[in-house]
């Protein structure tokens, strides 16, 4: 248990945070709730920070959906990104074509869907498989794995056990999969993370949901 001591000069730093402001998870005119899913990115082009979030409306169908922030730390209503009759398990935000605005990734246990932003949240789809037919990819994470300077978007796939390494082409665009096999029960595998481990070449760190962690380093 972690105590907060407010005479230790520590919780100053805690103290910066202001106390939360709550923005629906329920709205009209369609009832959308349990957002599960958060990603962080300027998706209207204005600037400003929004909030981009995953929310299910009546098991049925997902809506991708954005809070506009407006640069103060307060955000707008909700817009529609996109409705999907399947099931988003994970988002992240990156410019994977390099022309200042943010795009999308995200794992849709099959494919990996790229939504690229043209601004004022309009979005270009195209789907790109994750992995073997019938895997269940749900974790990604967007880095440069390979070194070539365009970002990749790295997964994992639950089904099979594998990772899944979708290399982009700097156009938005993914080429098909590399796929590694890993150690251990596929179900094992939770959250992936990309970064630059050792001297400055990519790697992808996997994070066992039993006991440990697992580091894929480039050559
Ligand atoms: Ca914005
Ligand atoms: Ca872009
Ligand atoms: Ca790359």
């Amino acid at each position: 248990m972690f105590l907060c001591d407010r005479n230790d000069p520590a919780f100053d730093a805690i103290a910066l945070l202001l106390p939360p402001a709550q923005y629906p998870s329920i709205f009209d005119p369609v009832q959308l709730d349990a957002p599960e899913l958060l990603a962080v990115g300027d998706w209207n082009d204005d600037g400003h920070l929004d909030l981009v979030t995953v929310a299910s409306e009546m098991n049925l169908t997902q809506d991708l959906v954005y809070l506009p922030g407006d640069g103060t730390g307060r955000f707008g209503s909700l817009r529609s990104i996109d409705n999907e009759p399947y099931q988003f398990l994970d988002i992240a935000p990156a410019d994977l074509n390099g022309d200042g605005k943010t795009d999308l990734v995200v794992s849709q246990s099959t494919v990996y869907s790229v939504y690229l932003g043209s601004g004022g949240g309009v979005v270009v789809l195209s789907d790109y498989p994750a992995g073997m037919p019938f895997a269940d990819v749900g974790s990604i994470a967007i880095g440069d794995v390979d070194g070539d300077g365009q970002l990749d978007v790295s997964g994992v796939d639950r089904k099979f056990g594998q990772l899944s390494i979708a290399r982009g082409t700097g156009t938005g665009a993914l080429e098909p999969p590399m796929l590694c096999a890993l150690d251990g029960q596929p179900t094992d595998w939770g959250d992936v993370a990309v970064g630059r481990f050792a001297g400055g070449k990519g790697g992808v760190a996997l994070a066992s949901v039993t006991n440990h962690v697992t580091v894929f380093l480039r050559k």
